[in-house]
């Protein structure tokens, strides 16, 4: 089995996260001549990354990775079997999808397009608060007492909100969700959450080294 892409992306650590998890990492690749080659794009059309490729199957989109993964590993189970907890397991991965990832989109192309900045952060504060509302806030996890899906989808999104601050005061958008601000504490703190946190700056610094290159 292989993840195609890259650690800095946030769609690539979740699966790696979930496998790490469980125990059993998956083994991580660039792709040969990259993600919009001939060959990627007759395995993965949208062109993005990550890509999972086990055996004749070829599977895109970091969430549908991430649940198969779930599947055929072995481990602890990334979403509970008590259908009201897997409920807001998934919800939490759901507004980071559906609200946290377009306005990080925009954050992250700020310095380009400074204009989209006030809505984006704007969007990811509204963002943050849907994930306070629905988060319990005594939870030491995403939800519940250990690392699951919820964790593998936020932290590597929440990874940007420390990373872009500075021009853009994105970590108070945090630190004003005190459950929220709690969660993310801790989940630096951990081992996994560490390791993700630390492979994505990697890729932060060598992306923009590339980048000042030209
Ligand atoms: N919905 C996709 C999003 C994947 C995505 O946007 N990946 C980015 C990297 S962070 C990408 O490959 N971008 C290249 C491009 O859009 O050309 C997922 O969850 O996997």
């Amino acid at each position: 089995m292989i993840l195609y892409g890259g650690k800095l992306s946030p769609f690539v650590m979740r699966p790696l996260l979930v496998s790490r998890a469980k125990g059993a990492e998956v083994a991580l690749a660039a792709f040969e001549g990259g993600i919009k080659s001939e060959a990627y794009l007759a395995l993965c059309p949208t062109g993005k990354m990550p890509l999972l490729v086990d055996g004749d199957l070829a599977l895109p989109e970091s969430q549908v990775i991430a649940d198969y993964l779930d599947q055929v590993l072995p481990g602890p189970a990334m979403v509970p079997a008590d259908p009201r907890t897997a409920a807001l397991v998934r919800l939490l991965v759901r507004l980071v999808d559906v609200y946290m990832v377009p306005s990080l989109g925009g954050l992250f192309r700020g310095r380009e397009h400074p204009a989209g900045v006030p809505d984006a952060l704007k969007a990811m504060g509204e963002a943050l608060g849907y994930i306070e509302h629905y988060r319990r806030a005594d939870d030491p996890f995403a939800v519940g007492e250990r690392f699951g899906m919820a964790d593998a989808a936020m932290i590597p999104v929440f990874f940007f909100l420390d990373a872009l601050d500075g021009p853009m005061p994105t970590r108070a958008l945090v630190a004003a969700r005190p459950g929220v601000a709690g969660w993310w504490e801790r989940a630096k703190a951990s081992p996994l959450g560490a390791q993700a946190i630390a492979e994505q700056a990697e890729g932060l610094k060598a992306m923009m080294a590339a980048r000042a290159q030209g």
